[in-house]
């Protein structure tokens, strides 16, 4: 960073150095037990979406196997992985939920 006689600094043209944050994706995997309500519900509560686009992707789970939930930063990826295993196992259902790099 070029600096002048009298201490100031220049500002320089800044080229191809800002790197966006890894991302990751939040995927929840079927099962034979977990209800579909139950699935929907966690869609709309812990990824925002509506009844609609939860039900939508509740449904390409069930008939896939996995289904992306959504994608967010590491941090945020990780908590949401928590808060749904969390709530899963206090319904007493076997939903599984993982993040992997985007
Ligand atoms: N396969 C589950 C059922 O038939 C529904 C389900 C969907 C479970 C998506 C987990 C994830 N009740």
């Amino acid at each position: 960073r070029p600096e002048q006689g009298d201490g100031a600094v220049v500002a320089e043209r800044q080229t191809a150095k800002v790197v966006p944050p890894p991302m990751y994706q939040v995927v929840l995997l079927n099962d034979d037990y977990t209800p579909m309500e139950f699935v929907v519900m966690i869609l709309q509560e812990y990824f925002k979406r509506d009844l609609e686009t939860a039900t939508q992707i509740m449904l390409k789970i069930h008939h896939e196997g996995r289904g992306v939930c959504g994608v967010y930063s590491k941090d945020v990826a990780a908590t949401k992985v928590e808060l749904v295993l969390a709530a899963a196992r206090r319904g007493g259902h076997p939903l599984q939920c993982i993040m992997e790099a985007a």
